[in-house]
């Protein structure tokens, strides 16, 4: 019996959103706009173009293309520098436990992020042979909440969308999970993500039984 168990990546199994935040919030200031923590709440889930499109309406400003690419460029710069001294102690708590006995179980795995930079971050935090398949920013055209980045991934594994399980931590990504007909895991605040399914603090919540229940339904 296998179903495909999808991830995201940032709030998932890294803390990057620490490290989007100290770029955009660099990004906003060098422009003139004030950037909250609580901000950056709505950016867990959506993609640059559209993270850098909220800054501005918050921040009221309109720019041109040219200066919006190069605003994009130097952010990306910023956050690469971030990720470049991350290493396996990032990985969030208990990760590795699941995904360990997801594989001794010869269960399909793969990735579903937003990010574009989802292949080095795994890279640096030693994950990446973890996967079976990586479905990332660069595969999609739509972002979370459209379902379009999870149901490739279900493609990639091989596996039927509504035997798919999707772990996440936005609430975008939770609604593309249920829009895909997939099971969702919210991992995060149960208010912040009632659509999903089940809702876990983290990973040291989740048991092998509760695994051995997704895999046999
Ligand atoms: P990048 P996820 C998302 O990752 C982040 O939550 C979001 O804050 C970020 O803007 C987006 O990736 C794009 O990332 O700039 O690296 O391409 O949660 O979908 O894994
Ligand atoms: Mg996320």
């Amino acid at each position: 019996n296998k179903k495909g168990f999808i991830f995201d990546l940032d709030g998932v199994i890294v803390d990057t959103a620490k490290y989007h935040f100290l770029a955009w919030q660099k990004l906003a200031k060098s422009i003139g706009i004030d950037f909250s923590h609580e901000q950056n709440e709505q950016l867990k889930g959506v993609s640059r173009v559209k993270s850098l499109e909220k800054i501005l309406t918050w921040g009221n400003k309109t720019i041109s293309e040219d200066k919006f690419n190069a605003l994009m460029a130097s952010k990306n710069d910023d956050y690469l520098s971030f990720i470049a001294k991350m290493n396996h102690n990032e990985i969030l708590p208990d990760v590795p436990k699941v995904l360990n006995y997801l594989k001794e179980q010869d269960q399909p795995i793969s990735l579903g992020s937003a990010s574009k930079n989802a292949r080095q971050i795994l890279e640096k935090v030693d994950l990446l042979k973890q996967f079976d398949a990586i479905v990332d920013g660069n595969d999609v055209s739509k972002a979370k909440p459209d379902p379009e980045v999870f149901l490739v991934a279900a493609k990639a594994l091989n596996i039927k969308p509504e035997e798919c399980i999707v772990f996440e931590d936005s609430v975008a990504g939770v609604q593309a999970a249920n829009t895909a007909n997939m099971i969702s895991i919210g991992i995060g605040e149960q208010n912040v993500l009632h659509e999903a399914d089940y809702v876990f603090s983290d990973f040291t919540e989740i048991d092998t039984a509760f695994i051995d229940k997704l895999i046999k339904r």
